[in-house]
């Protein structure tokens, strides 16, 4: 599944001018208030942005990774809350329903999905279980033909805006064979939302607690129909994600860098501008040689995830995109580091972007699995074929 390479043509140039024009002017007050303008978010509908992965068969443009991972480099090259807006819609919260769904689930959700009419998000962290995620205690006991779902929820991004979740529930025995994963409405009776995160970065991305108590879900909305494979619908979802947020992060090390690239001609020092200093110098030059390092990973395992079909999975691929996440996340942290050094004392203040940026990018290295789980991926496989 791929758009056209014409109309992909014509799609990234159109992106490209909206996070110039509308998107980076937006982000101090994206800042300042916490929240994505209205305005803005119509505009993403507009421009299809909510259907970006969405096939064309259900109302979407039908992107494929390795055309996904270029619209998300472009897209980390601001304010991450921007993205954020729609990047669980067509990322990690419908994902689980394109890949495993049943046809009559993917044509219900997915048309929805795509014109941004419903957004979707994805539960599966909660209060004790993060890493360990097939160890999930949300409880979902059989009853007629529903399941009576109970438990909470943690920082699940995007649960505001929701209209319905990917939440994975242990309807069997313990660990991941008895997880299942449910379309779970966020209207239905027993849903609670708890008190906003505040977080140390990305403003403008809405985070919070989802508080499940006795909430009727039809045994329908089991994820491709069957029990017990909702860990896998979620590790294959999060392989995909994975991938995205490493191009996310290879873009905003490259805003980063310009924004240093930028200072170093402008600021002047010892009479003259600090990008003529070598010690200066020598940190963007680092910066450059890891994203492209980053970058060529990125756009390399994305054609290779492309060569299989969207919803089966490769242990190899998977260790690929670890290495991709891994790799790229700690290289802007670096890079944001470095953004921060060569603007000196001025990269401290809020008004220069490196400052929240610095702060936004501490993310990456955690969400959708820490630097320390793609490890655990990543040794097992190399042990696991040795
Ligand atoms: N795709 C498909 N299936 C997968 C898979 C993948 N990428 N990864 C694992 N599986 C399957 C395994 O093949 C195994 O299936 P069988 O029981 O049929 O053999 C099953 O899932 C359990 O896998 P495993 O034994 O590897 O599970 P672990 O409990 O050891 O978990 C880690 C492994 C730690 C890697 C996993 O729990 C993880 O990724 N945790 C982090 C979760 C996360 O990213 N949270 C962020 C929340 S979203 S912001």
């Amino acid at each position: 599944m791929a758009l056209d390479s014409e109309s992909f043509e014509l799609l990234l140039p159109t992106l490209q001018r909206f996070i110039r024009e509308r998107l980076i002017p937006a982000e101090n007050h994206l800042e300042e208030h916490d929240d994505v303008p209205l305005d803005i978010v119509q505009d993403m509908k507009d421009m299809g942005l909510f259907g970006l992965t969405v096939p064309e068969a259900f109302g979407g443009i039908g992107l494929s990774v390795s055309q996904e991972v270029l619209v998300n480099y472009e897209l980390g090259r601001t304010a991450p809350a921007f993205r954020s807006v729609f990047g669980t819609n067509i990322g990690i919260g419908s994902q689980g329903i394109l890949m495993d769904g049943t046809p009559e689930q993917k044509a219900a959700y997915l048309p929805r999905v795509a014109s941004g009419e419903l957004i979707m998000s994805f539960a599966l962290t909660e209060p004790d279980v993060g890493t360990d995620a097939a160890s999930l205690k949300t409880r979902a006991e059989l009853d007629g033909d529903h399941y009576v779902l109970n438990g909470t929820k943690r920082y699940i991004t995007n649960a505001p805006r929701a209209g319905a979740f990917t939440l994975m529930a242990r309807t069997g025995g313990p660990g991941a064979g008895g997880v299942s994963a449910f379309i779970v409405p966020a209207d239905l009776p027993g849903i609670q939302l708890g008190k906003p995160d505040k977080k140390m970065g990305q403003r403008g991305t809405k985070t919070c607690d989802v508080i499940l108590e006795n909430v009727r879900v039809p045994a329908a909305n089991i994820i491709g129909g069957v029990p017990g494979q909702g860990f896998k619908t979620a590790m294959k979802v999060l392989d995909r994600g994975r991938l995205n947020i490493s191009a996310v992060s290879c873009g905003l090390a490259s805003r980063i860098l310009d924004e240093a690239r930028a200072y170093a001609r402008e600021r002047k020092q010892f009479g003259k501008p600090i990008g003529e200093f070598q010690l200066i110098q020598a940190m963007l030059a680092d910066s450059q040689a890891e994203l492209l390092a980053g970058w060529s990973l990125v756009k390399d395992v994305a054609a290779r995830f492309d060569l299989k079909p969207p919803h089966v999975s490769d242990p190899e691929i998977s260790m690929q995109v670890s290495c991709a996440k891994l790799f790229s996340t700690e290289m802007v942290g670096r890079v944001a580091d470095r953004g921060v050094q060569i603007h000196g004392g001025a990269g401290y203040i809020n008004e220069y972007p490196v400052e929240r940026f610095y702060r936004d990018a501490r993310l990456l290295r955690l969400y959708e699995g820490t630097t320390q789980v793609q490890q655990i991926i990543i040794g097992r496989e190399l042990l696991r074929t040795a």
